[in-house]
């Protein structure tokens, strides 16, 4: 299960995929140590997301399969959902600006949340600990 409170604890490759995606190196600088938390409470397909971190707090509600707006903490908005793919949440988003996808999951593996990233051939990941 995703539900709890999860706190970012090292990127693999995160630093390449902001760059691809096109964030300049002062917010990369304070991206990589942006204290992201993350809460998830999941009710059968519907999530809430309380979102925390050095540049913004934020909650999100959504349901799998269906389709919902996000801003990134630089102000990209994107447009997309989540589905599960067996023990995977999997994220497909569109970014407004360029047209451009975004992909991302989320599994649990022992007591981390590993959440990968894709963008424009740069994949990378963020991996949390139970906090
Ligand atoms: C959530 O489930 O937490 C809300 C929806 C997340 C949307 C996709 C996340 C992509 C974030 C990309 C950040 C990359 C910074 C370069």
């Amino acid at each position: 299960t995703f539900s709890g409170t999860w706190k970012v604890d090292r990127n693999d490759n995160y630093e390449k995929f902001m760059e691809q995606m096109g964030i300049n190196m002062v917010k990369r600088k304070l991206a990589a140590h942006d204290n992201l938390k993350i809460t998830i409470e999941q009710n059968g397909d519907k999530f809430h997301v309380k979102e925390s971190s050095n540049f913004r707090t934020l909650e999100i509600d959504f349901t799998l399969g269906v389709n919902f707006e996000y801003s990134m903490a630089d102000g990209t908005e994107l447009s997309g959902a989540w589905t599960m793919e067996g023990d995977m949440l999997k994220g497909i988003f569109t970014r407004k600006d360029n047209g451009k996808t975004l992909t991302t999951t989320r599994i649990v593996q022992g007591d981390e949340l590993v959440q990968s990233y894709n963008y424009e051939g740069v994949d990378a990941k963020r991996i949390y600990k139970r906090g």
